[in-house]
C-alpha cells in the first residue's frame, strides 16, 4: 500500500501548469486528450486542492478572498491527463456582469468539452449545497458527463455533521442515476482524502 501511494504521489509531482485561458476559444489543441476539472462555489477550495494532489503550494493561486480564479487553468500530468482550475461561481461580491461571464464560461467549458472525462463538483462541508450547485449538478447531467462530489474543509466539521451532509447528498443523488459516481471527504489543511481524489484522476488518466 504505501509503495502505491508512493508511486501515486510520484505521478503528481510531475504535473506542471499548461497554460490559462479566458475563452474557451482560446484552448489549445493539447497532445494531452483527456481532462478532467474542479469546479464550485467561489472559496469552496478548488485552487487548493489542485496544490494538494500535487503537494506543489505554489502551483494554483490561492486565496482567503473569494473570486481569485478568474480564467480556465491548465496543469498537465505525465502527459496523461490534465486538469483544469476553473473560477468560482455564486459568489455575489463582484459585479454582476463579471458573475454572468464567469458563469457562461464554466458552463460553456462543461459543454463543449469533448475529452472532458470527470467534473469533481466540490462542496463546502460546513456551507453545504446551495441552489446554484444543484443549477451545476442539472447542467452535467444534461452534458452527460460523470460527475463526483468532494466535501471540502472537513477539518473544519465534526464527524456527525459531516456524516448529515453526506446523507442529505446522497439522497439528493438519486435524481443523477446516471452521472453521478461518488462522494470524496478532502481536507486540503490536513491532507485528509486527498489520496482518495488522486487515485480517481489517476485511474482517468489510465482510460481510454
Ligand atoms: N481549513 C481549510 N481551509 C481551506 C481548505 N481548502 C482551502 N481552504 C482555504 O479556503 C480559501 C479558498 O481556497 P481556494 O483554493 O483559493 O478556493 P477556490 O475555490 O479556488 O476559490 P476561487 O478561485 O475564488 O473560486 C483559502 O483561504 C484556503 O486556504 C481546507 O481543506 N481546509
Ligand atoms: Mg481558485
Amino acid at each position: 500500500m504505501a509503495n502505491a501511494n508512493q508511486s501515486i504521489n510520484k505521478f503528481f509531482a510531475s504535473t506542471i501548469f499548461a497554460g490559462s485561458f479566458q475563452s474557451i476559444e482560446n484552448i489549445p489543441e493539447f497532445d494531452t486528450q483527456i481532462e478532467c476539472c474542479f469546479i464550485g462555489r467561489s472559496n469552496v477550495g478548488k485552487s487548493s486542492i489542485i496544490n494538494s494532489i500535487t503537494k506543489n503550494n505554489k502551483l494554483a493561486k490561492t486565496s482567503k478572498t473569494p473570486g481569485r480564479t478568474q480564467s480556465i487553468n491548465y496543469f498537465n500530468i505525465k502527459k496523461k491527463i490534465n486538469v483544469v482550475d476553473l473560477p468560482g461561481y455564486g459568489y455575489a461580491k463582484i459585479s454582476k456582469v463579471l458573475q454572468n461571464q464567469l458563469s457562461e464560461l464554466i458552463q460553456s467549458f462543461i459543454k463543449s468539452r469533448i475529452n472532458l472525462k470527470h467534473v469533481f463538483v466540490l462542496i463546502d462541508a460546513k456551507v453545504g449545497i446551495k441552489s446554484s450547485d444543484i443549477d451545476m449538478f442539472d447542467l452535467i447531467n444534461y452534458s452527460e458527463k460523470q460527475f463526483s462530489i468532494v466535501l471540502t474543509k472537513i477539518d473544519k466539521c465534526p464527524k456527525l455533521f459531516i456524516e448529515k451532509q453526506q446523507n442529505s447528498l446522497l439522497s439528493l443523488m438519486k435524481n443523477y442515476p446516471n452521472y453521478f459516481s461518488k462522494i470524496f471527504f478532502s481536507s486540503s489543511k490536513t491532507n485528509q482524502g486527498i489520496i482518495d481524489v488522486q487515485k480517481s484522476i489517476y485511474r482517468i488518466s489510465q482510460e481510454l
